[in-house]
């Protein structure tokens, strides 16, 4: 059966969520982030080398990063579900966000949570930090209700933007599996995370 290796309050949230979304079985393998620092814990360097979450094993396949396992769940198990018909102009628009998650996305936000564990030490770099912040929100903002409105398959793309909008503790709701199969309710407390951020 397919294995989630999961870290708590973690990316690898979108992956269970899209699982659920597609009612494939799966199991969830726990990892525990450690204190006072909250890294992965080491045992998550057997699983791939890099020790991050999420990663999936199934059958002879280990798979890290978030944009490859949901492209290997989709066309393993997905039937032609939550995906777009390939080569349509869709299609690559669903590319764009896919590697828009994990690229221009992600670094603004890490730098933000970065500075705010420096406090006062980072307030040169505020400035470039928050005109990104807020130049990527603004735009994810648009471009969702924009998508909204014209797209009817648009869950993955719920999936996707809502988990890099929202904040990490509007996502801390009750036990991975029950947020994963809670998604609706889940994903609509999320976006109310959307609000307060921008
Ligand atoms: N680009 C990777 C990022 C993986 C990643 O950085 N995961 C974080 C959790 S959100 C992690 O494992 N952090 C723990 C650590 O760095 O020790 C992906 O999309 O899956």
């Amino acid at each position: 059966m397919l294995k989630v290796h999961h870290l708590n309050n973690s990316r690898s949230q979108r992956i269970l969520w899209l699982l659920e979304e597609l009612d494939v079985p799966y199991e969830i393998v726990q990892y525990k982030r450690m204190s006072p620092v909250p890294l992965a814990p080491p045992e998550l360097k057997a699983v791939h080398p890099l020790g991050k979450s999420p990663v999936i094993t199934d059958g002879k396949h280990t798979i890290a990063e978030s944009g490859a396992i949901i492209e290997y769940v989709l066309e393993t198990y997905g039937k032609g579900r939550l995906q777009p018909e390939p080569k349509s102009a869709d299609h690559f628009k669903f590319i764009e966000w896919m590697h828009y998650a994990e690229g221009s996305a992600m670094l603004p936000l890490m730098m933000h949570m970065y500075a705010g564990y420096l406090g006062d030490g980072a307030a040169p770099l505020r400035p470039r930090i928050d005109s990104e912040v807020a130049n990527q929100l603004s735009y994810e903002r648009v471009q969702f209700f924009k998508i909204w409105f014209t797209h009817s398959n648009l869950h993955l793309f719920v999936v996707v933007v809502v988990v890099i909008i929202a904040k990490p503790s509007t996502l801390r709701l009750g036990s991975e599996r029950e947020m994963a199969h809670n998604r609706p309710r889940t994903i609509m407390r999320a976006m109310s995370g959307l609000g307060r951020l921008c």
